[in-house]
């Protein structure tokens, strides 16, 4: 069963009359970005040629924000204070391929039953989806490399596939802190192949560009050797 579809604000804001901004498309890779569809189970996500970069991490983690700034659009994914709100794949057009934003993993508070439908759905995704080129792991830059965290990442080498981390919430320890945890994640990945990390912060607009650049990359590689 297909959600049906979103109503959305348009992209770009009438001049004097408030709204949403787009950045010029040659500033902005992803500008332009559009919802494909949402997807419960895999046998609903359509085949498709066009690379793909997954936002994967904890719940609440920052994901939805994280794709939205990226795309320098408001509500293009939704984010919620509840954790959980992401239950379905949410697949986007970009100009280089598409995007996807994965439900969040490791919330104690869902339901046995939610919980197992939601890891199969992140587990299908990540094993069978074969024109995913990419991770993009999203941790708070609080609580980095949970087990789960640890576990994407080994996936993600295993695979062959590149994943690259954003500690996001940067905006909420002091500089000297988040560049600590930075340098301890680095130390932590152990130049794992495929791996880059970096600080984000989406209110704070930090590490905007960098992230956009590797996503592009990720969208641009070659595909993993299997
Ligand atoms: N201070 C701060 N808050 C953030 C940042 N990124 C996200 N948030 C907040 O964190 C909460 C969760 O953000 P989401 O983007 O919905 O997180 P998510 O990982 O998509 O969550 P699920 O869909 O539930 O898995 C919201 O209240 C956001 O406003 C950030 O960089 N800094
Ligand atoms: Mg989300």
């Amino acid at each position: 069963m297909t959600n049906p579809p979103r109503r959305r604000r348009p992209a770009t804001a009438v001049p004097g009359h408030g709204g949403v901004t787009s950045p010029p498309p040659e500033s902005n890779p992803f500008a332009g970005a559009e919802f494909l569809l949402s997807c419960a189970r895999m046998a609903q996500l359509p085949r498709d040629v066009l690379p793909e970069v997954a936002f994967v991490g904890r719940s609440n983690a920052g994901k939805s924000s994280a794709l939205n700034v990226l795309c320098g659009r408001n509500a293009l994914a939704r984010v919620s204070k509840t954790p959980g709100r992401t239950q379905l794949i949410n697949l986007f057009a970009v100009r280089d391929g598409r995007l996807a934003d994965l439900p969040g993993y490791g919330y104690a508070k869902v339901p046995k039953d939610l919980s197992r439908d939601w890891g199969r759905l992140i587990g299908e995704y990540l094993e069978k989806r074969e024109n995913l080129r990419g991770l993009v792991l999203i941790m708070d830059v609080r609580h980095p490399l949970t087990p789960f965290d640890q576990q994407m990442v080994e996936w993600a080498v295993h695979r062959g596939l590149p994943c690259h981390i954003l500690l996001t919430k940067a905006d909420k320890l002091s500089f000297g802190a988040s560049k600590n945890t930075l340098l301890a994640v680095g130390r932590a990945l152990n130049d794992a192949p495929g791996c880059s990390v970096q600080l984000f912060s989406a209110p704070g607009r930090k590490g905007i560009e960098e992230c956009r650049s590797r996503v592009v990359e990720l969208l641009r590689g070659t595909p993993p050797v299997e």
